[in-house]
């Protein structure tokens, strides 16, 4: 009988800090020998010029989230999941959203049952507290936290989901008694209400009009706001979809005063603009914050490159386009007010940053790893089960071919959106293997098995 159930043999092995030829066994979904030569395994897997990464982590995607009266997001756990696959991903991090009057249980146990039995990859969840009450805050959320629901998204903006800076403060202190990690969502609601106020009676209510009632101040006041915030209250708080320059200097300055800030941005900030608002089909590209100008591209390529960004994710966010329930509900007939909020991209985020990161000679293939997957589970105490290629680490490994061209179009994507806001992108480089604990779940463009073997992760406290 062979020691080992699998070998990923031959290829290159990239973590955040090491490139190295050697092969892979592995046995019951672990990692547990790396070495130059290794032999007698009931499956050899051929990794010859193939790059053998940490498979990718998304730590911001929503998945069958409400998102307002007749409307339905374009995912469930098995299609965003088997997108996710695809797309070099193993584990997924959705968000978990308390409806007002809920408890975090009650959204769990909706989400729990979900996502149960459905996933190609693994699921942890993180909450989004819409309704910080004095039992949620002092009983669910510490209690939560034990069992490895370790961090939970703010809004600042959004009717059904918005807190007060007091509430704010709140919430983020109950982040630090229980040890949870804290993200926000950093706009100013009542500016974006007064600009969206006025567009719509000057009667500028196309898609494009999106981006422009939500500029730059809008969401570097809010950044301002929130990091203040977090020091108040004494925690480390991420910024999620950092969309601009202004945004990041307010990151940079917290961290160069040492604060434990943390800032993630996703591709469409790199790769979109606000004028891609501004064509026929403007609706399909309506995300917050907005993709803003080349100016800002470049910029957050420059925190990409220099460390600022700790995270790239997709904000995966997904909705059909033709269909009354997804980007064509009939209110956006009337105002951008209606469209909804959300771009799909769990498959492509891994494509992109390494085409026009890694290919481009933006970064090293360390930091690509570091970016997609590393960080991801060190910031939300996945490390070292998720994130690297290590003995005793799970066997979530992503076979990646670095010279693959692809051109990304909707027909060779398998999320449940009828679009892509990158269609006809060019990249090289393409995910050619996912195997999330020893299992593989994609090769050569096929899934093996209709098997759903995600699980959901109990993650530990994310280590200060
Ligand atoms: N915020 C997100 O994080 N995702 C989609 C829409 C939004 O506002
Ligand atoms: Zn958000
Ligand atoms: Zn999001």
């Amino acid at each position: 009988m062979n020691n080992l159930e699998t070998i990923v043999k031959g290829g290159t092995i990239a973590t955040a800090s090491d490139i190295f030829k050697a092969d892979i066994g592995i046995r019951g979904g672990k990692i547990v020998a790396i070495a130059e030569a290794l032999e007698g395994a009931d499956e050899i897997i051929d990794a010859t010029g193939r790059l053998v990464l940490p498979g990718g982590i998304d730590s911001h995607v929503h998945i069958s989230q409400p998102s307002g009266e007749g409307i339905v997001m374009a995912d469930d756990f098995d299609s965003a999941t088997r997108s996710a696959a695809f797309g070099g991903n193993t584990t997924l991090m959705p968000f978990c959203f308390q409806e007002k009057g809920q408890s975090l249980r009650e959204a769990l146990a909706w989400y729990h049952c979900l996502a149960e039995g459905k996933c190609h990859v693994d699921v942890s969840f993180h909450l989004i507290v819409s309704d910080p009450t004095p039992q949620v805050l002092g009983q669910e959320l510490p209690a939560l936290a034990e069992e490895g629901y370790t961090s939970f998204k703010m809004f600042m903006t959004y009717d059904d989901l918005k807190l007060t800076d007091r509430e704010i403060l709140e919430t983020m202190s109950a982040a630090k008694v229980s040890g949870a990690r804290a993200m926000i969502h950093a706009e100013n609601d009542d500016a974006i209400a007064f600009l969206r106020d006025q567009a719509e009676l000057a009667g500028d209510i196309a898609p494009k009009f999106h981006a422009s009632t939500r500029p730059v101040p809008v969401e570097r006041e809010a950044t301002h706001r929130a990091i203040s915030l977090a020091e108040i209250a004494g925690v480390p708080l991420v910024v999620v979809h950092v969309s601009n320059r202004e945004a990041m200097e307010e990151i940079a300055r917290a961290r160069a005063r040492g604060l434990k800030i943390y800032g993630e941005t996703c591709p469409q900030y790199l790769v979109l603009t606000a004028e891609d608002l501004d064509i026929p089909h403007g609706a399909k590209n309506v995300c917050s914050p907005p993709p803003r100008d080349q100016a800002s591209q470049v910029a957050c390529w420059e925190g990409i490159e220099q460390g600022i960004f700790s995270v790239f994710s997709s904000d995966h966010c997904p909705f059909r386009y033709e269909d009354t329930a997804g980007k064509k509900h009939p209110g956006g007939e009337k105002s951008f007010r209606w469209i909804p909020n959300g771009i799909p991209g769990v498959e492509t985020r891994l494509p992109i940053l390494f085409s026009e990161g890694v290919g481009k000679g933006r970064i090293d293939l360390r930091r690509f790893v570091e970016l997609t997957a590393t960080n991801h589970a060190r910031l939300y105490g996945l490390y070292p089960q998720k994130g690297t290629i290590a003995i005793g680490s799970d066997a979530d490994i992503v076979l990646w071919d670095p010279d693959m061209e692809m051109t990304i179009t909707q027909d060779i994507l398998h999320h449940g959106s009828d679009y892509t806001p990158y269609e006809g992108f060019r990249v090289t480089g393409w995910p050619v293997l996912t195997m999330v604990r020893g299992r593989t779940v994609v090769a050569g463009g096929r899934m093996p098995s209709a098997d759903p073997v995600g699980m959901h992760i109990a993650r530990s406290k994310p280590a200060a």
